[in-house]
């Protein structure tokens, strides 16, 4: 087979870029590890900047996200004893929209048969050969059969487990990392959300998070410690631990119900630079990864594959590379500001193991701060919605 850009991986990351470089006329195939339906079956992220809904518009793929997708002005902060509205709207004239990750993967993925973007699912053992070459090659198992994918590009969507940010030779590349000493342990249940909007929770327990997917499902998070075992937190055990962490006034307007998911997620900050090697592109969360405090992880994905689009149109059009070249250094300078907002955040409303009274002293004289400072609720509130591209 031969196509212009072979992607590897069919999360938001790689069916954004299939679908941008398709809809400009660049042939693109996506090679996917895993089945359509495994890959529906992860429950990520929630929240969405104007970043990401803008694509999916641009792409004509937001009907149901129109439809669907809760519209949210602000969201709250609570240390148990108050709550501060960061008022989105009012501080910065913009908003985010509350759409699983799920269904916007769900609405690239039947788009795409009729868009001419070849998804090939169920592929194993994806191996890139020649990537410091012009004529980079993809080599993988399907169906029992060896199968080669000739291209002029190779990007790596495939995720921070993935092979492709591995296929570059050590040496050529920078790691940065921080690993936290702790997780969040998701729950999905379809009962109404506590709160029409987000509630962010600081508690000495830990921190909580009151989200939802729709007006009738919820999702709520709370910080467990590294190496907790998902089998000793019952349903009961975490509906009575939502409700401490997110204080008296929220307690009585929480709806329990049984599990519909439940799974935990290390956090981690993690960046590798550059995000080219020869002819191998890298975008999302094979290149980052941000604890999901910020919601920053998916709107991250997007505005790499923003910059790298329209990079490969201008190079398939007009045969220019200067904007391939920038690529790297221009994606960058947006992930690490959103890897400083999702690491301060992280900071701010999570307990770690070193904290003594003196940290817990500066988390309520911040968090008195911010209920009493604009300027402090703009910052946030302005990263929160997305940072410009
Ligand atoms: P993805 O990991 O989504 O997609 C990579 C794709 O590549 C997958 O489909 C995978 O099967 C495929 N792949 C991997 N190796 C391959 C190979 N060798 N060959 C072929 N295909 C291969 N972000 C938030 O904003 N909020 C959240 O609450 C949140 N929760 C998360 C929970 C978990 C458990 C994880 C892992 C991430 C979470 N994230 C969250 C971040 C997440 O939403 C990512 O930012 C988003 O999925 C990034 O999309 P991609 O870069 O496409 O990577
Ligand atoms: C979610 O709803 O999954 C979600 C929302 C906001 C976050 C993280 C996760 O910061």
């Amino acid at each position: 087979m031969k196509t212009d850009v072979a992607i590897v991986g069919a999360g938001p990351a790689g069916l954004l870029l299939g679908h941008l470089l398709r809809a400009a006329g660049i042939d693109a195939v996506i090679v996917e590890r895993q089945s359509a339906a495994h890959v529906l079956s992860r429950i990520r992220a929630g929240v969405l900047e104007t970043t990401t809904t803008d694509l999916m518009s641009q792409l004509g793929l937001d009907h149901r996200l129109n439809i669907e997708g809760l519209r949210h002005d602000g969201f709250h902060l609570s240390d148990g004893a108050r709550s501060i509205r960061i008022d989105i709207a009012a501080l910065t004239g913009r908003h985010v929209t509350v759409y699983g990750q799920t269904e916007l993967t769900r609405d690239l993925m039947d788009a795409a048969s009729k868009r001419g973007l070849e998804i090939l699912y169920e592929a194993a053992d994806a191996a890139l050969h020649d990537i410091e070459t012009s004529t980079p090659r993809l080599t993988f198992r399907r169906d029992g059969s060896a199968a080669l994918l000739e291209s002029r590009f190779i990007v790596g969507c495939d995720g921070f487990h993935g092979v492709c940010r591995r296929a570059i030779p050590a040496g050529a590349g920078r790691t940065f990392e921080k690993v936290y000493p702790f997780g969040w342990l998701g729950i999905l249940a379809d009962v109404p959300p506590c709160d029409h909007e987000l509630i962010y929770a600081s508690h000495t327990n830990g921190f909580a998070l009151a989200s939802m997917r729709s007006e009738t499902r919820s999702r709520y998070y709370i910080q467990i410690p590294s190496g907790t075992n998902l089998e000793d937190w019952p349903d009961d055990r975490i509906w009575d631990e939502l409700a401490v962490r997110l204080g008296p006034d929220v307690a009585p307007r929480i709806t329990r119900g049984a599990a519909i998911e439940k799974s935990i997620a290390p956090l981690r900050s993690f960046v590798f630079e550059p995000m080219r090697h020869g002819s191998l592109f890298l975008a999302g969360d094979a290149a980052h990864i941000v604890p999901p405090t910020g919601a920053k992880g998916l709107n991250l994905a997007a505005s790499d594959v923003t910059y790298l689009a329209d990079a490969l149109v201008d190079f398939f059009r007009q045969g220019r590379e200067a904007s391939l070249k920038a690529y790297s250094d221009r994606a960058l300078a947006r992930i690490w500001k959103s890897e400083r907002f999702s690491w301060a955040l992280t900071r701010l409303m999570h307990n770690f193991p070193e904290d003594g009274d003196f940290d817990q002293r500066i988390r309520i004289a911040e968090l008195d701060y911010i209920a009493n400072s604009i300027a402090a609720q703009t910052t946030i509130a302005e990263n929160y919605a997305g940072l410009p591209l």
